[in-house]
C-alpha cells in the first residue's frame, strides 16, 4: 500500500498509527503541506485526491482512499484483528463518538486551512489565531475529559479508534502549546498508547521526512 503523507499531519498520523496496528507494511509518499504554498495544491496530487489534503491511501487494488475514518474503517474491515471497534453496538457507538469529537469537531477549525484562511484572508494577528486553537482544542479536551475512562485506553483495556484519534491530537496541542494539566485522563490515555511500538513508529518525528 502507499501513503500519501506529511509528517505533521495529525489525520496521516491517525492512518499510519492504524496501519501499524495491523501489521500492514506501506510506501510513504511525503507530500510537502508548507513549501511552495503547499505540494498538495500540485496537479499531480490533486489528481490523487480532489480534496487536496493528506493522507490519501492506494490500497493493493490501486483504490485510491481519502479522509482518515474512511481509510481507518477500510483498514479494519479488510484487516479485522486486532479490532478497532469495541463488538457491542452502544460501545461502538461510543467510541465513535469520541473519534469524532476529535476528527469532526476539534480538527478541522484548527487545520493548516482555516488557520490560514485567518491569517491571509482574515487578517488575523498569530496571537488571535493562537487563542483560536487553544479555545477550539480545550473545549474539544473538556468534552473528552468528561467522557474517557482510562482503563488505561480511552475505551478500556484494548486500543481503539479514539486513541488513534486522540493522541494526534494530544502531539498537536503540545506543539501549540495548550496547557494540559485540567486534562489528566487524557494525558495518561497518551502516554499508554506512546508505550506501542504502533504509536511510537507513526510518531511524525519517526518519519522519512521529517524536519
Ligand atoms: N477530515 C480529513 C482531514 C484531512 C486534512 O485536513 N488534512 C490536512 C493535514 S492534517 C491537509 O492536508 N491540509 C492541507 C490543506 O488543507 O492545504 C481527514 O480526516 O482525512
Amino acid at each position: 500500500m502507499k501513503l500519501y503523507s506529511y509528517f505533521r499531519s495529525s489525520a496521516a498520523y491517525r492512518v499510519r498509527i492504524a496501519l501499524n496496528i495491523k501489521g500492514l507494511t506501506y510506501e510513504t509518499v511525503p507530500v510537502h503541506l508548507i513549501k511552495d504554498g503547499g505540494h498538495n495544491k500540485r496537479p499531480e496530487y490533486r489528481a490523487v485526491n480532489p480534496q487536496m489534503k493528506v493522507p490519501a491511501l492506494v490500497t493493493p487494488k490501486g483504490e485510491t482512499l481519502i479522509q482518515s475514518l474512511a481509510i481507518i474503517e477500510y483498514l479494519d474491515e479488510t484487516h479485522p484483528l486486532p479490532p478497532l471497534l469495541p463488538k457491542d453496538p452502544v460501545a461502538r457507538a461510543k467510541v465513535r463518538a469520541l473519534a469524532q469529537i476529535i476528527a469532526c469537531e476539534i480538527h478541522p477549525l484548527n487545520n493548516t486551512a482555516p488557520l490560514r484562511y485567518l491569517k491571509n484572508q482574515l487578517g488575523q494577528e498569530q496571537s488571535a489565531i493562537d487563542a483560536w486553537y487553544h479555545h477550539w482544542v480545550l473545549e474539544g479536551f473538556e468534552a473528552l475529559e468528561a467522557l474517557i475512562e482510562p482503563r488505561p485506553y480511552a475505551w478500556g483495556n484494548d486500543v481503539t479508534l479514539a486513541d488513534i484519534c486522540l493522541v494526534p491530537q494530544v502531539f498537536n496541542a503540545r506543539r501549540l502549546k495548550v496547557p494540559l494539566d485540567k486534562f489528566p485522563k487524557i494525558v495518561g490515555v497518551d502516554a499508554a498508547c506512546q508505550a506501542l511500538p504502533a504509536f511510537e513508529r507513526a510518531r511524525p518525528d519517526r518519519q522519512p521526512d521529517a524536519e
